[in-house]
């Protein structure tokens, strides 16, 4: 147990000092959401909560437990402004006159939890911008590019509980150790390969996709006597979290394209906490972030719930994508 702890890495960094005590804040939530995922089926949490959240989907009672934890644990930090919850429509303000210097966390607080009642990894995603300047309490004045981003990262429940984050340079991975209750730096500058032959896609919407990712996809399976010249090997968690840390560790590309069944929303995921901090994290880690047009960060959002098409991975894989869009 010789690893340096998250606040001895962030100091060693120079994090600022609220910026420290708000990765704190949120890793002690993370840390009681997992504790609840564990335990949910003593407590009888692992079904439907019998609600419905503003995305219209079927609420876990451990997405419900999830978010109140995050609000009760990252609410009460004196920087946070506003918090902006998967789960939640309307925005929690957390201040009546937001200064410059406070914090807009963005988060879906169990993401993937369709996993839950088959015991597969959950995770809960982060995105931070902290403000430049005084705000009206306003949906709009939520609405802020990815490249505003000071700060992203998630847990993942799965075997062993994880954190992973970035403050712009490098990806940082880290794992609670039970025994103290710290979490642990485990996997030091998360570097994801530029070249990669692992894709990670919903293949049931073959039917629906648009024609570029039919043509990648085709490619891939083609193997060494099709276009690729290489074999190519298939994961899909139903679980971005659990996805995104496979790639972040060894490499790949995650593709939750727009399709004929998601183009009135625009696409499936959803931009303030999915795609954003996931698309930080990825080009951190020397990766690519792309809706299949442009980068995910550069998105300028026009609703705080909004969805997009997310491609992101290895640089080289993402730029082929990219390629079959715009031919
Ligand atoms: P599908 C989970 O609900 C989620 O938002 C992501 O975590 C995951 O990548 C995706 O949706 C799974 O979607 O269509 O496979 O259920």
């Amino acid at each position: 147990m010789t690893q340096m702890t998250l606040r001895q890495h962030l100091r060693a960094g120079s994090t600022d000092t609220d910026l420290m005590i708000l990765f704190e804040d949120i890793a002690e939530a993370c840390r009681m959401i997992a504790d609840e995922v564990r335990h949910g089926a003593f407590a009888g949490n692992l079904g439907a909560a019998g609600t419905q959240n503003v995305q219209g989907e079927a609420q876990k009672a451990l997405d419900v437990i999830s978010d109140e934890i995050f609000q009760a644990q990252v609410g009460r930090n004196t920087r946070v402004a506003a918090l902006v919850s998967e789960e939640v429509d309307a925005v929690n303000w957390r201040k009546d006159t937001p200064q410059a210097g406070d914090f807009i966390v963005y988060y879906d607080p169990l993401d993937g939890s369709s996993n839950l009642d088959v015991n597969l990894s959950v995770g809960t995603i982060f995105s931070i911008v902290r403000l430049d300047a005084s705000i009206e309490t306003t949906d709009s004045a939520v609405q802020i590019k990815g490249t505003a981003q000071i700060a992203a990262g998630y847990a993942i429940y799965g075997p062993s509980t994880g954190l992973v984050i970035t403050t712009g340079q490098g990806v940082d991975g880290f794992t609670h150790h039970p025994g103290s209750g710290s979490f642990l730096l485990t996997q030091p500058d998360m570097t994801i390969p530029p070249e990669t032959q692992e894709f990670a896609i919903n293949a049931s919407r073959y039917d629906l996709w648009e024609a570029p990712v039919r043509q990648y996809i085709d490619g891939c399976l083609r193997g060494v006597d099709g276009p690729r010249g290489k074999t190519f090997n298939m994961r899909w968690c139903a679980s971005m979290v659990a996805d995104v840390h496979r790639i972040l560790t060894r490499g790949g590309v995650f593709l939750y394209p727009k399709d004929s069944g998601n183009a009135a929303q625009g696409g499936k995921l959803r931009l303030m906490y999915e795609a954003n901090p996931m698309g930080m994290l990825v080009e951190a880690a020397g990766g690519a972030s792309s809706t299949g047009t442009g980068r995910i960060l550069e998105v300028v959002p026009t609703g705080h719930h909004q969805r997009v098409p997310v491609i992101l991975g290895s640089k080289h894989e993402v730029a082929v994508i990219e390629d079959y869009h715009t031919k």
